[in-house]
């Protein structure tokens, strides 16, 4: 047997300063989403998430709360894994950079880039910002603050090591100029550009100030300093450096790293160098999403102006809430959240066109075949338009989602239904069926818009993974996980005899009058 080609896919690391908000979790359903549409798709697929537990934000933050790092980080990090559940997120690990096998993985590294001279000791003095663990060098920092986050920097000065960064800018700069891929979208990729080409300095990679991190393994008063450290946890969790590499032999280089904007700089130049330093393979993309904002700017934990992914799931339900999140970002561009954007998107796009057309339909074959439908006939009038557009719906999703475009993808699959429905319109069933001569006519238009509806439900699966076991029943088919797969968007699947049910709308319209309810 041929083996499968293998996908692999990964989420930053979330830093276990506080819970997660619903901007951490649009960037872990968005790779749930390639996970499992990869995985429908014939791809061996690996994905993986995970927590960036050590620094100094976290040391400090245990001890305002009076606890050990390690109490605080395992209560908050059970808490992460407790919203992926929620989320229904299919990640098939989840690393943590305070166990062994990443520890093992980053002091490997460590040695390495050190014995091969890449890595030096110097004195160092620089303006450091703590909430987003950076050194700045003059010149860089806005207004004498942060340049990234626009918070006050203060002057540190103490002996550090340093990766020689500079020495590989060149290479790096030949790397993405050579892969116009490696770097989505476009834009990202032509920032990252500038920023080689205004120069890289050397990276402090060592702090002496703090403990909670990985002792450098030669000079264990020096703690390895968060990038390097965070980085590797996408090669640590495969076994790198272990005794069992098997899977870091299968999966790596990874195709995917799904990041968000404010840290596409450290996967596209930073990571890229370490691995070209080392030797070893560079993933073959980085994705760059957009931020979900608020009115009132970025949701941030520091800000305390956050949203509870948690809250919203138990109001509106997982799947309406990973759907809200995929549509609404456009790809690469920032979104605004809001609860009434929201409500609205459930209402418009579940409700009224995917819902409802499971409705009418269920309702119609209810009325006039006590549910039951027989093989369509020949197809005649606007029937061609809309197989045309079904079958071609599969190729398209695929295509969109290979060029990490999901919000499109998702549109795409939306659009089916407000096609069927329109499809309604035209052939409008309940006239035929006041003619007894045009039964057969009748039973063919329902059929193609069960069918329409079966191509739907299995292409959403990804996007909505709880969706299809509550829309099979209303087709008549029973819940098995051959139904959902590539290979069933053959027309005519939907088996001839097929008992159509009425049941609860599967998106109960919401009424906007009860907003900030709950
Ligand atoms: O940066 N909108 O962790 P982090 C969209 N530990 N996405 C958002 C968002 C928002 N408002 N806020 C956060 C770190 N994110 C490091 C990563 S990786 C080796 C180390 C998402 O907890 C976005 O993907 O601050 C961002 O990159 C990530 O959360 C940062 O999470």
């Amino acid at each position: 047997m041929q083996e499968k080609k293998t996908f692999y896919i990964t989420t930053p690391i979330y830093y276990p300063s506080d819970n997660l908000h619903i901007g951490h979790a649009y960037t872990t359903v968005a790779a749930d989403a390639m996970a499992r549409f990869k995985r429908m798709t014939g791809y061996d697929v690996w994905f993986l998430t995970g927590s960036d537990e050590h620094g100094q934000k976290i040391e400090r933050s245990a001890q305002e709360k009076g606890q050990s790092p390690r109490a605080y980080v395992d209560k908050i990090v059970a808490g992460f894994q407790h919203l992926w559940r929620s989320l229904n997120i299919s990640n098939d690990d989840f690393i943590r950079t305070t166990e062994e096998r990443h520890k093992r993985a980053v002091q490997k590294i460590f040695q390495k880039l050190y014995n091969q001279g890449d890595i030096y000791k110097a004195s160092y003095e620089g303006w450091y910002c703590t909430p987003c663990e950076t050194f700045w060098t003059e010149g860089r920092l806005v207004d004498g603050n942060c340049p990234d986050c626009g918070r006050p920097v203060e002057l540190l000065r103490e002996e550090s090591y340093f990766f020689k960064m500079s020495k590989y800018a060149d290479r790096m700069l030949k790397y993405i100029e050579e892969n116009p891929d490696f770097i989505l979208p476009a834009s990202r990729r032509n920032e990252m550009m500038s920023f080689i080409k205004s120069g890289l300095e050397d990276l402090c990679i060592s702090r002496t100030t703090f403990d909670w991190g990985i002792p450098v393994p030669f000079d264990p008063k020096h703690v390895i300093y968060v990038w390097v450290d965070a980085l590797t946890n996408y090669i640590s969790a495969l076994g790198y450096g272990g005794e069992d590499d098997s899977l870091y032999r299968k999966y790596w280089p990874a195709d995917v790293h799904l990041v968000g904007k404010d840290i596409v700089r450290f996967h596209t130049i930073i990571w890229p160098i370490i691995l070209m330093a080392a030797g070893l393979p560079l993933p073959k993309q980085v994705v760059g999403h957009g931020w979900l904002l608020l009115e009132s700017g970025k949701m941030s934990k520091s800000k305390g102006n956050v949203v509870d992914p948690l809250v919203l799931i138990d109001k509106y339900g997982v799947d309406a809430i990973r759907y809200y999140l995929l549509r609404e970002l456009p790809f690469g561009a920032d979104g605004y959240y809001s609860e009434e954007a929201l409500v609205h998107r459930i209402n418009q796009d579940l409700a009224n066109d995917f819902g409802n057309l499971f409705n009418r339909t269920c309702a119609m074959a209810n009325k006039y075949f006590g549910g039951r439908l027989e093989a369509p006939g020949e197809p005649e009038g606007p029937d061609a338009e809309l197989l045309e557009l079904v079958q071609s719906t599969p190729g398209k999703v695929e295509e969109l989602m290979n060029r990490r475009e999901i919000s499109n993808a998702v549109a795409a699959v939306i659009r089916l239904a407000g096609r069927a429905n329109k499809y309604l319109e035209e052939t409008a069933p309940w006239a035929l069926a006041k003619d007894p001569a045009k039964r057969g006519r009748l039973n063919t238009v329902l059929y193609n818009v069960a069918e329409t509806l079966r191509f739907a439900t299995v292409l959403i699966s990804p996007f909505m993974p709880g969706l299809p076991e509550r829309a099979w029943p209303l087709l008549g088919l029973e819940e098995r996980p051959d139904l959902h797969t590539w290979e069933s968007l053959r027309w005519g699947g939907l088996p001839a005899g097929t008992v159509l049910k009425k049941g609860k709308p599967l998106f109960p319209r919401i009424d906007p009058a009860t907003l900030g309810e709950g």
